[in-house]
């Protein structure tokens, strides 16, 4: 074989002319534009450039051809929240563990992941570091009135709207003990203003896309409802009609690992009557036990006061014990024995939103 001669006439950074090459090894076609034979046309000896457009061979007079190199494109994130699409994105290049906190409004479902940021931030958080994120902006919005800049009286915390469900937190982390390791987690907080709708329909409960896709559930029953007798059994009810209308929606309820949270602890704690508040949380637990532990491939209990009035009732061991649940080894599961369809427009984790 002979070598090429050279293709490249011109050479810049970015522009580059595609000249004709000849098998011949004296034939300067390639420098000076004419055939070694004197063919004007269809000279036996080009050979095929698999870079040049089609038109270059076919018509020797027309004008070279001229091709972009365009650099790989760089996508910035304006660190807030993700969107599915970006979400659905950033599935399809790494692993990622996907996290839904669910339960009604004022459960402490937000409070609970700004506690988690805050851990992070203070150094408290014992067998995990903070190795990045690409939402900061809103975990800091999120902690944003437990702080003393706010200049708000209580820490508080800023509801979750409507526009904000399948938005997501992105956090990534490394085991305390093996730094070489990341884990990036995608978390979302359902808003508590369409909880009592996913409760009433299925096909609003079919439209969360994180309720298909989410590896984890931590569902949050009120510790504040707990104790008040007049709501204590709609709480109730609305955690076991909650986790009926996901083991209908989701295609596989077994791949979905379940933590129920008994949140704003400190409620039953600080009551009266806390014994009596405590057994009425375990006929709850027992109550959702029987009725769901066969139905998803993992069903925990904690309780949890993220945010307690005094600071001596936070329950930080038992957060951080829920987060490295989030990252235990998966179980694993047979692959599927049908082919994948790229474009399945619902299907949220292969990634066929538009
Ligand atoms: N006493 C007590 N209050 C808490 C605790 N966690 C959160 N709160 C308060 O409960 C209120 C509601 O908390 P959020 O975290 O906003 O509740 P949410 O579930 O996200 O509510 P939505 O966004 O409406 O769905 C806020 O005023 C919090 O400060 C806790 O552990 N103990
Ligand atoms: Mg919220």
């Amino acid at each position: 074989m002979f070598p090429r001669t050279n293709v490249f006439e011109g050479v810049s950074t970015t522009w580059l002319k595609l000249m004709p090459t000849c098998s011949q090894p004296k034939c300067p076609i390639a420098t000076t534009g004419v055939c070694l034979e004197g063919h004007k046309q269809g000279c036996p000896h080009l050979l095929a450039d698999t870079d040049a457009p089609p038109e270059a061979s076919e018509d020797s007079t027309a004008a070279p051809a001229v091709q972009v190199i365009t650099p790989e494109p760089f996508r910035f994130h304006s660190g807030e929240k993700l969107t599915a699409k970006e979400a659905s994105r950033m599935m399809s290049s790494t692993p990622v563990t996907m996290v839904l906190c669910a339960g009604p409004q004022w459960a402490g479902k937000t409070t609970f992941l700004a506690r988690i940021g805050e851990m992070f931030r203070n150094g408290t958080f014992k067998d995990f570091r903070f190795a990045g994120s690409k939402t900061l902006c809103a975990f800091e919005r999120v902690t944003w009135l437990a702080t003393t800049e706010s200049g708000a009286g209580q820490p508080d915390t800023k509801r979750t709207y409507r526009a904000e469900k399948d938005t997501f937190v992105h956090i990534q982390v490394q085991p305390a003990a093996k730094a070489e390791k990341t884990f990036d987690l995608l978390i979302t907080d359902l808003p508590g203003e369409i909880f009592p709708a996913v409760l009433s329909t299925k096909e609003i409960c079919d439209e969360q896309l994180a309720v298909s896709r989410a590896d984890h559930l931590i569902f949050f029953v009120d510790c504040g409802s707990i104790i008040d007798k007049a709501k204590r059994h709609s709480e109730r009810d609305g955690a076991v009609r909650f986790l009926s209308q996901v083991q209908k929606c989701r295609h596989e309820p077994t791949r979905l690992q379940v933590t129920v949270v008994f949140s704003r602890w400190d409620k039953i704690t600080a009551s009266d009557n806390q014994q009596e508040h405590d057994d009425y949380c375990k006929v709850i637990e027992n109550d959702i036990r029987q009725r769901f532990v066969s139905v998803f491939g993992g069903l925990c209990f904690d309780r949890v006061a993220a945010r307690p009035k005094s600071a001596a009732s936070r329950t930080n061991p038992e957060i951080q014990a829920i987060f490295g649940r989030w990252l235990d080894e998966r179980p694993s599961f047979p692959l599927p024995t049908v082919s994948r369809t790229p474009k399945l427009a619902r299907d949220f984790s292969a990634f066929g939103l538009p």
